[in-house]
């Protein structure tokens, strides 16, 4: 039976990840970030709640990690541990640098010197590119990374990390650049779950307006369950190197509200209004990935476009709510 380890076990990702590979027959074991309120922190693993091992530990912690990866001894290790939010990251910049930059450094570390024969995969992230577009208007693995956030700059450190100690140290290390996932399971303060709920919330009559911030952006949207699958292919590859994962399709943030209100038969006109204070002091504007190498070379494809992923959230909060 073959281990894995999951930093950030109990996030989105996180979730998906462990169902997959207890699926695969894997045995796995999670690190949790102790949290004041100790419910908010297992939802989305409930269901797994006998089927995976969890130790409470923290990326920052150098001793807790070392603890945890000498009693599981891995044959991967997936790091999903991170300050997630980029918005936040302006507030919170300099603990950003640590965790998702020098939270990776004593993650190598410790798997350098405990168990180098495992595998290692770092999920970075399409925030690294910040404005950077090639010409035909794709982001893939040649395009310079211009951060255009402290999460972004975070994310290029741990990237460069990873790449050097897979060439200085001979380790199985790559780096997924995933571009922005969602799911049902996804946090209500990323815009698609923010607005689905609030769209919801205005169709059931518990609210009237939703105040957003920049409604020109562009995302390249996939759902978490596709995109777990695609680090399961990475991580086995037989040579470690970086990957784009990406649905190579992009729509606005307006896009995206005006499928969502239609969708329950409103138009997003009538209730979305702008709020300065989720505005960025910089904006990423425009995210499409091209991820046609893992497509031929991992055969990787998303099960889910756009709408059916958008069903899914909505048809969770019209149930939930
Ligand atoms: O949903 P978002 O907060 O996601 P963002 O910033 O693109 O980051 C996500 O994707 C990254 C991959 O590229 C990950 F690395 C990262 O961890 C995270 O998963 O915002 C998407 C867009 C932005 O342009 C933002 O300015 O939506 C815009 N937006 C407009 N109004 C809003 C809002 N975003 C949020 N969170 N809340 C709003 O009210």
């Amino acid at each position: 039976m073959k281990k894995a380890f999951i930093t950030g076990i109990n996030g989105q990702d996180g979730s998906y990840l462990s169902e997959h590979l207890v699926d695969l027959g894997y045995e796995v074991f999670g690190m949790i970030r102790r949290h004041s309120v100790s419910e908010n922190q297992t939802y989305r693993i409930e269901g797994l709640n006998n089927k995976i091992t969890t130790f409470y530990g923290d990326i920052n912690d150098q001793q807790s990690i070392s603890n945890i990866l000498k009693k599981v001894q891995p044959d991967e290790i997936y790091n999903l541990a991170a300050m997630s939010h980029v918005k936040v990251s302006f507030e919170v910049p300099s603990f950003t640098l640590k965790t998702n930059g020098l939270g990776v450094l004593n993650l190598l570390e410790a798997y350098k010197a405990i168990c180098p024969k495992a595998k290692f995969y770092q999920a970075s992230s399409s925030e690294m590119f910040g404005n950077s577009i090639d010409s035909d208007g794709f982001q893939r693995l040649t395009t310079p990374m211009n951060p255009t956030s402290p999460y972004g700059c975070a994310k290029v450190l741990a990237y460069n990390l990873v790449n050097h100690y897979r060439n200085a140290y001979k380790l199985h290390a790559s780096n997924g650049i995933l571009f922005n996932h969602e799911s049902p399971r996804r946090g209500v303060n990323f815009v698609t779950n923010k607005v689905v709920k609030g769209a919801v919330e205005i169709k059931k009559g518990l609210r009237t307006k939703l105040a957003l911030g920049n409604l020109d952006s562009s995302r390249d949207w996939g759902h978490s369950y596709d995109y777990v699958r695609a680090m399961h292919l990475i991580i086995n590859n037989v040579k470690p190197r970086n990957w784009i994962v990406s649905s190579g399709q992009n729509r606005s943030v307006r896009d995206l509200c005006e499928y969502v209100f239609k969708f329950l038969g409103l138009n997003y006109k009538d209730y979305i209004t702008q709020d300065e204070k989720y505005l960025r002091p910089e904006e990423l504007k425009y995210l499409k990935g091209d991820s046609s190498e893992i497509r031929e070379l991992l055969d990787w494809k998303p099960t889910y476009s756009f709408e059916a992923m958008i069903d899914e959230m909505v048809d969770s909060w019209m149930k939930k709510i």
